[in-house]
């Protein structure tokens, strides 16, 4: 056994992660995120690079931003972590792949276990996809929301491998009443009043095809603290519904109302998902798919350039799985925009890369980003709001100089 991973069993079983990692180094490298109390520090867990630390207990970990200019695919060790309980990830024992079982229950035919060697049967699918918390960027939300106050960086993509959801379920079969499917992860709340992380997605979506029971990530087993050994993907739809170390699925005749899908992680019912701040939304839905997202990577504020020679300008977009159709770039507050070129297409639900030649002229250099997808959707110029700080999409700045 090499070290780290003896670290890792000697962390877990000696009660929890967060007694030998997350602490940080006395001569810690701090990050600062851009906005009020968003100076972080780099910590080390089993399996990661240094990320970023938002919480310790349970951890919550970002992705350093500068991870996103390596290519539209995050590595595992550099791919982000969100946990609500703080029993997180659960103990190794219960995670052991010999041992580890998924059960199905609830209104099917035969209700059924599933061992991770019956899982890897089924006829295995692969999907490049992103992963962002809902959440994301939430730090950056004016007026300020509770919650992770996180910057950009908890978002990832990659390439998930698994067994669809519908075979499994039809293996099962399904009820004809049936009306949404749930689904519950190993890890568990300390106190017995916090609600377990269950989540619940209608039917319709459950039987896609799209939706996967994921046991590889990037081409390896899923890391610890991003679901090992079983995790569900939702291609498109915020990570909320992207549950870990999944073992308990159940199909049910009626909308699941638990805490995570109400009053958890709901959006105003309305085209923007936003609200006047401080208004309470007169009516909420469960959040659902991605909005439009661009990124630049390859500079950052501050950052200083030469006039009249010219660079590549890169970065990434995204969105809730109709696809990029195009990128621009505006260095006049918006008024013109000139289109980037779109790198390879990896498929609906990842991200995309783009590029633009760019030629800085001496001064000052507000840069803005905009994507539009097939459907016509794309990013407003101011940010919208919402009372739990989800769904940041504005067209993001950056402001360089040349000289
Ligand atoms: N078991 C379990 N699964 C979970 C969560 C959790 O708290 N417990 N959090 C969800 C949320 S809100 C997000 S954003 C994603 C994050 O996935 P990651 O940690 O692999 O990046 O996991 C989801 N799955
Ligand atoms: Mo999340």
């Amino acid at each position: 056994m090499n070290r780290r991973k003896f670290l890792l069993r000697t962390a877990i079983m000696t009660g929890g992660m967060a007694a030998t990692f997350g602490a940080g180094a006395a001569d810690e490298e701090m990050i600062d995120l851009g906005f009020e109390n968003g100076k972080r520090p780099l910590v080390e867990y089993p399996q990661k690079r240094p990320l970023i630390r938002v919480t310790t207990r349970p951890p919550q970990l970002e992705t350093p931003f500068s991870v996103f200019n390596n290519g539209p695919i995050t590595p595992n060790d550099a791919f982000f972590v969100r946990y609500h309980l703080t029993q997180s990830p659960p103990p190794e024992t219960l995670l052991r792949p010999d041992r580890f079982r998924l059960n199905l229950t609830g209104n099917v035919k035969d209700a059924l276990t599933f061992s991770m060697e019956d899982l890897r049967r089924f006829e295995p699918v692969q999907v490049t996809a992103v992963n962002q918390c809902s959440g994301n960027s939430r730090g950056f939300f004016k007026p300020r929301v509770a919650g992770g106050q996180m910057g950009n960086g908890a978002m990832g993509n990659a390439v998930w491998k698994g067994a669809r959801l519908k075979d499994v379920l039809a293996k099962a079969g399904v009820g004809a009443t049936a009306k949404q499917v749930m689904f519950n992860g190993l890890d568990q709340a300390i106190l017995p009043q916090t609600p377990d992380f269950v989540k619940a997605l209608d039917i319709d979506q459950a039987m896609d095809g799209e939706t996967m029971l994921a046991y590889e990530m990037n081409g390896e087993a899923l890391p610890w603290l991003n679901g090992y050994p079983l995790r569900l993907v939702v291609p498109g739809h915020y990570g909320t519904y992207w549950v870990k170390h999944l073992h308990e699925i159940k199909v049910i005749d009626e909308v699941f109302n638990g805490f995570w899908m109400n009053p958890g992680y709901r959006i105003p019912d309305n085209s923007c998902g936003c609200v006047e701040p401080g208004v309470k939304p007169a009516k909420t839905i469960p959040i659902s798919r991605f909005n439009v997202r661009s990124f630049l990577t390859s500079l950052k504020d501050g950052d200083k350039l030469k006039s009249k020679q010219a660079i590549t300008l890169r970065g990434i977009a995204f969105d809730g799985g109709y696809g990029i159709t195009e990128v621009a770039v505006s260095d006049d507050e918006g008024k013109n925009w000139r289109t980037a070129q779109l790198g390879k297409d990896l498929g609906k639900y990842s991200f995309r890369e783009w590029t633009l030649q760019y030629v800085p002229t001496a001064g000052n250099i507000t840069l803005r980003v905009k994507a539009t997808n097939r459907t016509g959707q794309s990013q407003p110029m101011e940010p919208l709001w919402n009372p739990s700080g989800y769904m940041r999409n504005v067209v993001e700045t950056i402001t360089v100089s040349a000289g």
